[in-house]
C-alpha cells in the first residue's frame, strides 16, 4: 500500500520537509505518484505543506476515523483488519448486513456520520458528523444463535474498559445494552445477526459512543452525554476507536476460549443495575424488581415483591433514580 507507506513517512517526519526525491526512492515510485497521492491526501483533509526545493511537510492530520489514523493504535489479529471507512451512512448496522457475507471476520464499519442510525425496537439513534464513534463489527462466531445475546455483554464491557484505558474516567453498563456516564448515556449498543436454527452465520455488533458531541436534540437532554461534556476536554476518537476493537478482540477471544464464565465478574462489577430496583418490559410482559445478579448465561436475575426470581435474557430496563425512571 504505497498510501500508508507515504503516510507514514509523512507522520514520521511530521513539522519538518522530505524531499520529493526522497520520498520516490524510499517508495520505488516516480515523483509524479508522489504528487498524485499527496494531492489525495490533501483533498481527505492531511495539511500538507509543499515546497519546490525542500518538498513536502505534514503539518496536521484530519480529525476522521479513517484506517490509517486508527491503525497505528491497532494491537488486534483480526478484528478491523479488513476496515471500511465512509464518511456519511445510511447505518453503520445496515452497511454491515449487505457485506456481511462477502467480507471476513472481524470487519469493521464505521462513518463519520449516519443519518439514519438505529437503536433497538425500531428507535432512532443520533450520529452527528465527526463527533462520535459511530461503528459496526462483523464476527462470525461459532456458538449457538441464543447465545449471541451474550455478544452485547462482551462489546459493553470492551467499551467500559477503553473508556478507562483511554480517559480514566469510570462509566458503568446498564444491562444489558447502554453504558451510562454520571448517570447519563454515552454509548448504546445494537447486536443483530443471522442464523439459522442451530448456526450463526454472522453476528453485527453496533456501537455508538458520543465522544466531543457537545449539543443534543430537545428530547435526549438529561438523557444523553458524551466524554467531551463529562470530561470537559475534546477527547482523542482515534485512540479510543482502536482501544474499543483492542479490548473487544481480547474479551470475544476470553469468552469464546472460557466461556462467559469468564466475563461474568466483569459484567457485575461494572454494573449499574444490580442492586437496584427496575422496571422491565421483556417477552414476559411488564417486571417490577430489584435486580440480584447476573447469571452464568448472562441472563439478569431479578427479584419481585413477591419473591419470586425471575431470569430475564433481553429487555427494556429502566433503573430507578436513572434516566427516565424516577
Ligand atoms: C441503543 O438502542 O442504544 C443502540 C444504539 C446503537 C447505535 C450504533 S451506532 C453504529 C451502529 N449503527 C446503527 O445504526 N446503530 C449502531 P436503544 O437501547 O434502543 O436506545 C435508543 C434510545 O437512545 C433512543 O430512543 C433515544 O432515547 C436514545 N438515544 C438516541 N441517540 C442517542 C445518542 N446519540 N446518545 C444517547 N442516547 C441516544
Amino acid at each position: 500500500m504505497l498510501r500508508s507507506k507515504l503516510l507514514k513517512l509523512l507522520k514520521e517526519n511530521k513539522g519538518e520537509y522530505i524531499s520529493g526525491q526522497k520520498l520516490s526512492d524510499q517508495l520505488n515510485v516516480s515523483r509524479t505518484a508522489i504528487w498524485k497521492h499527496i494531492n489525495e491526501l490533501k483533498n481527505e483533509g492531511y495539511q500538507i505543506e509543499a515546497h519546490h526545493k525542500l518538498g513536502y511537510m505534514l503539518v496536521s492530520e484530519p480529525d476522521l476515523l479513517i484506517y490509517e489514523e486508527v491503525s497505528p493504535y491497532l494491537t488486534t489479529n483480526f478484528i478491523g483488519k479488513n476496515y471500511i471507512h465512509k464518511l456519511v451512512i445510511d447505518s453503520t448496522n445496515n452497511f454491515a448486513k449487505e457485506m456481511a457475507s462477502k467480507v471476513p471476520d472481524g470487519t469493521v464499519i464505521i462513518a463519520e456520520e449516519q443519518i439514519a442510525g438505529r437503536g433497538r425496537l425500531g428507535r432512532s439513534w443520533i450520529s452527528q458528523k465527526g463527533c462520535g464513534i459511530w461503528m459496526s463489527i462483523i464476527l462470525k462466531p461459532n456458538i449457538q444463535p441464543q447465545e449471541a445475546l451474550n455478544l452485547t455483554q462482551v462489546a459493553a464491557i470492551s467499551v467500559v474498559k477503553a473508556i478507562e484505558e483511554v480517559f480514566h474516567v469510570e462509566s458503568k453498563i446498564k444491562w444489558p445494552n447502554d453504558i451510562i456516564l454520571n448517570n447519563k448515556k454515552v454509548c448504546g449498543i445494537l447486536t443483530e445477526m443471522s442464523s439459522e436454527i442451530d448456526k450463526i452465520n454472522y453476528v453485527i455488533i453496533g456501537i455508538g459512543v458520543n465522544v466531543n458531541c457537545d449539543n443534543f436534540p430537545e428530547e435526549l437532554k438529561g438523557k444523553a452525554t458524551s466524554l467531551y461534556l463529562e470530561t470537559n476536554s475534546k477527547v482523542d476518537r482515534k485512540k479510543l476507536t482502536a482501544s474499543i476493537l483492542n479490548n473487544l478482540e481480547f474479551y470475544y477471544n476470553a469468552y469464546l476460549q472460557k466461556g462467559f464464565e469468564y466475563i461474568r465478574p466483569i459484567c457485575i462489577e461494572k454494573s449499574i443495575t444490580i442492586g437496584r430496583q427496575i422496571k422491565v418490559i421483556a417477552n414476559e410482559g411488564e417486571i417490577e424488581g430489584k435486580a440480584v445478579t447476573i447469571d452464568n448465561n448472562g441472563s439478569l436475575v431479578v427479584e419481585t415483591k413477591e419473591g419470586k426470581r425471575l431470569s430475564i435474557m433481553s429487555g427494556d430496563v429502566s433503573v430507578r433514580g436513572l434516566l427516565d425512571y424516577v
